[in-house]
C-alpha cells in the first residue's frame, strides 16, 4: 500500500526534485502543505513530513511564519511524528541568522547561523579566497550519536555516512566558533540530539541534526546522487542507523589528496541545445561557437550530437557531478508557456539526482503571442519549478554591468541578477561569459585591466604583447566594449553566485582551457569559478585544478558528446593518476 509523504511548500526553490526523488524511491504519494488551514486539514494523518527550502534564511522563515506554520510545526515534531528538514529547512529550526537579523528561528536548538568566511586562514596562506558560496560535494567529518560518542566508518545516521559525499550550497551554516556553541551542542548530546559535522576551509559547521524523530540535513540529498536517495530512502523508512554498505567503500581511496576546501574535484557536463533546421531540439557543440558543418549534400547544418535528455541522463549515470543546458539561440522569442528548455528540464529532473542548471533567454521577456510582461524572476521561477537548481544569465549580464558602470555602480535592485538573488538566493544565479581575447599594443589602450603576454609564442598577429578579454553577447555575436574581468565584478555585486568562464578563443579546440583567463578572474573574485572551453583530454582537468588561484569546478562538453571519453574515465584518472579528490558515486 503507497504511503503518503507531506511536503511543506512555501514557494523557495526546487521542490520538483525532491518530488522526483521520492517518486524514484517509490510507494510513496505526496501531498504539499502550503498553509496552516491545508496543515490543519491533514495534520491528523501526517506520519512524515518534508521541511525543503533554498535562499534567503529570513524570507524562507518569514513565510513560515506568515502563513502561520511555525507552530503546528513545533506541536508536529513534539508529537514525535517524522519531519525532515533540508538545507534552509534545517537552518530554519535554529534560533538566528547572519544573514536575516532580527528574525527569530524555530528555535529547537539555539545556535546562530554564521557567513563562510572567505578570507579563512588555510586559504589566505595559499593567497586565496576561499569561494562563497560553498558549492559542491563534500563529505561528514564527524557523526555524533547520543552523549556525543564518535560514530565508525561501517555506522551512519539515515544512510548518511562518513564515506560518501553530498551536495551542498550555501553561504550560511551552523558554524561551530566559540566556547558557547560547543556548550550548546555538549548540552544537547547529553539530551540525545546526534550530529554530523563537515568543514569548509577551517570552519567546522553542522551537515545535519537528529533527535528522536527529528532529522535535518544542510546538503541536499535529493541532489547528492545515489548516495543522497538512500538517506532520503532512510529517513522515509524510519531506518536511522542503517549499516553502511561494503559497496559504498568504493570511492575511497587513501592517498587521494585532502583539498583546502574539503571538496572534491567538480567535473560538469555541459549541453549546448537548440533546434535544427528540421524544428528538431538537438545538443550540438561548436568550434569557437559556430555550430555548423558541412552535411552530405555539401550545405551547412547545424550539428546533431544527440537528443538532450538522452545525453544528459547518460553523463549523470557516467558520473557527472551537474549537468548545465544552456539554450543557444534563446535570443530567438518564443511563447513563455513553450519555452523549449522547459519541458526538457522537467524531462531531465525525472531521473538525474545532481544538481540542473539552465541557460539561455533569462531576462525580462514579452510573450510574443499574449503581449504579456514576464520579468526574469517570473521566467526563472518557471525553470526552477521544471527542475532546474541555478539559472545562467549570459546576455543580459553584459547589459546589466554597462548599465552598472555607466551609473557608477549604483544598485537598481531591479536587474535580473538582483531579482533572482534576492528571491532564490545567491547560489541560483550564474553568470555565463563568453569572453574573446583581444590584443594590445600597450595597456594604456584601454581602460580594461589587461594581461601581459609572458609566452612570445602568444603575442598577437602583430607582436601584440598584451590582451584583454572582451565579453561578447548573443552567443559571440556581438562584441563589447567591456572587459570579462570587469564583468564578473560587477555581476557579483549585483548578487551572482557563481561564474561559469567560457573562452571562445578554446572552445572546441580540445587544446585545454584558457589558464590565463581564468587565473586573472579567479584571482580577483571571491564566488566560485567554474571553469569551460577547450577540455579535450582528463589531463585537461588536472592542469586547470593544479592552477595556483584555486578552480572550482571544470566543465566539458565536446570530450563527452564525442565519446572520447566518459565522465568516470575523467574522474577516474583525477584519483588515480593525479591523485586528485572526486566523487564516486554509490552502487
Ligand atoms: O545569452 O543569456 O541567452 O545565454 C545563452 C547561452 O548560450 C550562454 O551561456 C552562451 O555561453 C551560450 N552560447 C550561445 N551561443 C553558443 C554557441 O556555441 N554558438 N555556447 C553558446 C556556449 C560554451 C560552453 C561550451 C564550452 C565547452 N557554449 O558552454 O559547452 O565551451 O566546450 P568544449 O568542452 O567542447 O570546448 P543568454
Amino acid at each position: 500500500m503507497t504511503q503518503t509523504v507531506h511536503i511543506i511548500d512555501v514557494e523557495s526553490g526546487n521542490l520538483q526534485s525532491l518530488a522526483n526523488a521520492i517518486k524514484k524511491i517509490g510507494g510513496y504519494d505526496i501531498k504539499y502543505i502550503h498553509n496552516l488551514k491545508e496543515f490543519n486539514e491533514c495534520d491528523k494523518e501526517i506520519s512524515k513530513l518534508l521541511f525543503p527550502g533554498v535562499g534567503n534564511y529570513g524570507h524562507f522563515v518569514k513565510e513560515l511564519h506568515e502563513r502561520k506554520l511555525s507552530k503546528p510545526l513545533r506541536e508536529y515534531a513534539e508529537s514525535g511524528r517524522s519531519l525532515m528538514g533540508i538545507c534552509v529547512g534545517l537552518q530554519s529550526l535554529l534560533s538566528s541568522s547572519e544573514e536575516s537579523e532580527g528574525i527569530d528561528g524555530l528555535n529547537f536548538l539555539e545556535l546562530n547561523l554564521r557567513k563562510f568566511d572567505k578570507k579563512d586562514a588555510v586559504f589566505v596562506e595559499k593567497n586565496q579566497l576561499k569561494s562563497i558560496p560553498h558549492i559542491g560535494w563534500n563529505s561528514i567529518t564527524k557523526l555524533t550519536g547520543k552523549n556525543g560518542e564518535e560514530l565508525s566508518a561501517k555506522e551512519s545516521l539515515y544512510g548518511m555516512n562518513l564515506v560518501n559525499k553530498y551536495y551542498f550550497v550555501h553561504s550560511y551554516a551552523a558554524i561551530l566558533k566559540n566556547e558557547e556553541d560547543f556548550n550548546t551542542i555538549k548540552k544537547a548530546s547529553q539530551e540525545g540530539w546526534e550530529f554530523a559535522y563537515a568543514r569548509y576551509g577551517s570552519e567546522v559547521f553542522l551537515a545535519s541534526v537528529a533527535y528522536k524523530n527529528f532529522f535535518a540535513t544542510q546538503f541536499h540529498p535529493e541532489k547528492s546522487g545515489i548516495a543522497g536517495l538512500k538517506i532520503l530512502k532512510s529517513f522515509l523508512e524510519g531506518s536511522k542507523y542503517s549499516q553502511v554498505n561494503e559497496s559504498d567503500v568504493q570511492t575511497h581511496q587513501d592517498d587521494v589528496e585532502t583539498t583546502l576546501s574539503g571538496l572534491s574535484r567538480r567535473i560538469i557536463a555541459c549541453l549546448d541545445v537548440r533546434t535544427n533546421d528540421q524544428g528538431d531540439l538537438v545538443v550540438t557543440k561548436g568550434d569557437q561557437y559556430n555550430v555548423r558543418e558541412s552535411g552530405s549534400d555539401g550545405k551547412e547544418e547545424v550539428r546533431n550530437l544527440g537528443k538532450p535528455v538522452e545525453l544528459a541522463t547518460r553523463y549523470y549515470l557516467q558520473g557527472a557531478d551537474e549537468v548545465t543546458f544552456l539554450n543557444i539561440t534563446s535570443f530567438r522569442n518564443s511563447p513563455i508557456k513553450d519555452l523549449p528548455m522547459l519541458q526538457v528540464l522537467s524531462k531531465a529532473a525525472e531521473n538525474i539526482f545532481v544538481p540542473l542548471t539552465v541557460g539561455g533567454g533569462i531576462k525580462d521577456l514579452v510573450d510574443p503571442v499574449t503581449g504579456e510582461e514576464y520579468p526574469a524572476v517570473k521566467v526563472a521561477h518557471l525553470y526552477f519549478r521544471s527542475g532546474a537548481d541555478k539559472v545562467s544569465i549570459g546576455s543580459d549580464a553584459v547589459t546589466i554591468a554597462e548599465n552598472y558602470y555607466a551609473n557608477n555602480k549604483i544598485k537598481t535592485g531591479k536587474t535580473s541578477i538582483e531579482s533572482i538573488s534576492s528571491t532564490f538566493g545567491v547560489q541560483a544565479v550564474v553568470i555565463s561569459v563568453d569572453p574573446k581575447r583581444k590584443y594590445l599594443s600597450s595597456p594604456q589602450e584601454t581602460s580594461m585591466q589587461t594581461i601581459e603576454i609572458k609566452d612570445p609564442s602568444n603575442y598577437g598577429p602583430n607582436g601584440e604583447k598584451y590582451c584583454y578579454y572582451q565579453v561578447t553577447s548573443q552567443g559571440g555575436r556581438k562584441t563589447h566594449e567591456l572587459g570579462a574581468l570587469e564583468l564578473c565584478l560587477a555581476c557579483q555585486d549585483l548578487g551572482a553566485g557563481e561564474i561559469l568562464l567560457n573562452s571562445i578563443d578554446n572552445d572546441g579546440s580540445n587544446k585545454g582551457y584558457n589558464l590565463e583567463l581564468l587565473s586573472q578572474i579567479k584571482e580577483q573574485v571571491s564566488i566560485p569559478v567554474i571553469a569551460s572551453s577547450g577540455a579535450g583530454k582528463p589531463e585537461h582537468f588536472q592542469q586547470v585544478f593544479e592552477l595556483d588561484c584555486g578552480i572550482d569546478a571544470a566543465l566539458g562538453a565536446g570530450l563527452f558528446h564525442r565519446g572520447d571519453y566518459e565522465v568516470n574515465d575523467v574522474k577516474k584518472y583525477l584519483q588515480s593518476t593525479a591523485k586528485m579528490d572526486v566523487r564516486l558515486d554509490d552502487t
